[in-house]
């Protein structure tokens, strides 16, 4: 089994030694319709399914959990789901692949879950909302662009490869959103901020990229260009 323990990750340390990264010709096609699997530059690929986060696994309180979308929704309420509702929801599955700025990738694994497409019609944000925060247990956050979060591929995960997801995966509910870098992905979700501006999430105030794509290598913060992110 690989290493289980990389508390402390999303990746290693950042290196804060100056490095050229050329954002042009970086690009590359998302999609692997077909043909041999495509990693982004810079990431090898991993067998088996470690475990990789920052913090203690939480225990999971049924009677106590809900799901909630707060900040600027279109009728200024919350909205919230406790466990039973969450998993009533319309079930959906994708395949999707997990990059960590740690550099190793799983590719191709099945997703079920909630996909973000329909808490954005059961929640819909208010007009001006530009960015998301995903909100974790603990304090855990992320945030993203709200075009990043309404992909079609982007889910809230119970189930993968058709199993309930173990607790040190993000049981019951973890975030994939498979073409950012995976902590953008916080296990052990609790909800979704609309925002009308953009803000850090935990390791976007900690020295990660803010946009995070791993097609353009967008590791750390010191990468960003303005315009990627507010300041630091
Ligand atoms: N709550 C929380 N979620 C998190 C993290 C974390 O530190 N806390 N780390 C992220 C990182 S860096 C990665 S690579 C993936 C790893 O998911 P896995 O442990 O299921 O492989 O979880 C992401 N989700
Ligand atoms: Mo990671």
């Amino acid at each position: 089994m690989p290493s289980a323990d990389t508390a402390g990750e999303p990746g290693a340390a950042p290196a804060r030694r100056a490095r050229s990264v050329t954002m042009e010709g970086m690009g590359q096609p998302h999609s692997r319709t077909g043909g041999q699997p495509e990693l982004p530059p810079g990431q090898r690929l991993q067998r088996g399914w470690p475990v990789t986060h920052y913090g203690p696994v939480p225990k999971f309180k049924p009677e106590r959990w809900d799901f909630r979308v707060f900040g600027a929704t279109a009728d200024g309420e919350k909205h919230g789901w406790d466990h039973e509702q969450f998993t009533s929801l319309p079930y959906e599955t994708v395949v999707a692949d997990l990059h960590c700025v740690a550099k190793f990738s799983m590719l191709g694994a099945e997703w079920g879950g909630v996909r973000a497409r329909t808490l954005l019609e059961l929640a819909p944000p208010a007009p001006e909302v530009t960015h998301v925060m995903v909100w974790a247990e603990y304090g855990f956050s992320s945030n993203m662009r709200l075009a990043d979060f309404a992909v079609e591929n982007a889910v809230f995960a119970t189930h993968r490869g058709g199993e309930l997801l173990t607790a040190e995966h993000g049981f019951p509910v973890r975030f994939v959103v498979p073409h950012l870098y995976a902590w953008k992905g916080p296990k052990w979700v609790r909800g979704v901020e609309y925002m009308t501006a953009d803000r850090r999430g935990f390791w976007e105030e900690r020295g990660y990229h803010n946009v995070a794509d791993p097609w353009r290598e967008q590791r750390y913060s010191y990468q960003e260009e303005p315009g990627d992110g507010p300041e630091l």
